[in-house]
């Protein structure tokens, strides 16, 4: 395992020279965010990217995400060209050696919270979600600027891509992942890149369109769907974890013994009721995962590839993009190589080497 941190590019208010004094952290994670959804990223803005990165001590580990173009999750026919560029963008990627791709298949939206700013006890605040708050959104005005999605919609923008989504069900979505799969996993895995899907998040349908990477059963369906070690998935605990069926360390041993798991996210989060709950400080202690299992069990299955620390609360007055700012994920990142560290010496410690 590796340590890594999200970076959001130039915009983002923490300059990598503060990314570079967490210890432990060698690799960035980053994206081209001014390219449009659907538009193949060339090599020159990838390289630029990357000698940023580069000339602040840093590597550019993983993107995360090349956006998957609704069209493609439709199943539309102007599906072939845009798989076509998404292609091209993995072989940027792997022109340029960077190893792993987080993305996803989520329509629509991507990670969604009903509120960005939940007050804890200790005054930190944290993001949250509540399936009856959920059902309160109008989304008649259009997406507006609410966080993490991709691309903002405008209002009737949004009406006709709902109303296109009437036609897709589970089944039809699980027939367009497919047919993705097919297509790209052979380029990248020529192209030496190692694709990561990330679990839904949170792990249910949401305003009515259907959302299928829920569960371990998901996960091992989409890593069956082509045979090849480039298709894996990100284990992001936190979007796992939101659903109590989910058993995350089970999940990575399984995963993680067929060798599927490309990427690895530490989050926590508390369940508060049914589809209810709020992200919490990393330690096992503060929300529902055993990150502590989830460690041992990517530990023992033999994990080499890259880790972050996942959404983080607002602590210490910060300010800043919702679930991104600096100080909790550095505690998180401190907290994630801690746990390592003491699974590793201890695995040593069994096999009668020195600790
Ligand atoms: C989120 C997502 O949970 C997470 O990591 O921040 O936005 C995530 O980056 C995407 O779903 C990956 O495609
Ligand atoms: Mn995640």
């Amino acid at each position: 395992m590796f340590l890594t941190f999200r970076w959001f590019g130039a915009t983002d208010p923490i300059p990598l020279s503060h990314v570079r004094q967490i210890p432990g952290v060698a690799g960035v994670v980053s994206a081209l965010y001014d390219v449009p959804v659907g538009v193949a990223w060339g090599r020159e803005p990838l390289a630029r990217l990357q000698g940023q990165i580069e000339a602040a001590g840093l590597r550019l580990a993983v993107v995360e995400s090349i956006p998957v173009h609704e069209e493609i999750k439709l199943g539309w026919p102007g599906r072939d060209r845009l798989i076509d560029n998404y292609c091209k963008s993995v072989c940027s990627m792997g022109e340029l050696g960077i190893g792993v791709l987080c993305w996803n298949f989520m329509p629509v939206f991507d990670w969604m919270r009903t509120d960005l700013a939940l007050r804890l006890p200790d005054g930190s605040t944290a993001l949250a979600y509540d399936h009856e708050a959920l059902g309160a959104i109008d989304l008649s005005r259009g997406t507006g600027d609410l966080p993490g999605w991709a691309t903002a919609y405008g209002a009737d923008e949004l009406r006709a891509l709902l109303a296109a989504y009437r036609a897709v069900d589970a089944a039809r979505l699980w027939d367009n992942l497919a047919y993705f799969l097919e297509r790209v996993v052979p380029v990248a895995e020529r192209a030496g890149v190692r694709m990561a899907i990330h679990p839904d998040d949170p792990p249910w349908p949401i305003f009515g369109l259907p959302r299928i990477v829920t569960d371990g059963p998901a996960l091992e369906r989409v890593v069956g769907l082509v045979d090849s070690p480039a298709n894996g998935v990100t284990l992001c605990t936190g979007s796992l974890g939101a659903l109590p069926e989910n058993d995350v360390p089970a999940i990575a041993r399984r995963l993680g013994a067929l060798h599927r798991i490309n990427f690895a996210h530490g989050r926590n989060v508390r369940v508060t009721g049914e589809r209810r709950f709020h992200e919490t400080a990393h330690p096992s202690a503060c929300g529902n995962v055993d990150l502590f299992a989830v460690l041992r069990a990517l530990h023992e299955t033999g994990y080499t590839g890259p880790m972050r620390s996942d959404h983080g609360r607002m602590i210490w007055g910060e300010t800043g993009r919702p679930g991104y700012g600096l100080h909790d994920r550095a505690l998180g990142a401190m907290y994630l190589q801690g746990l390592w560290e003491g699974v590793t010496r201890e695995a040593a410690t069994h096999a009668g080497a020195h600790p």
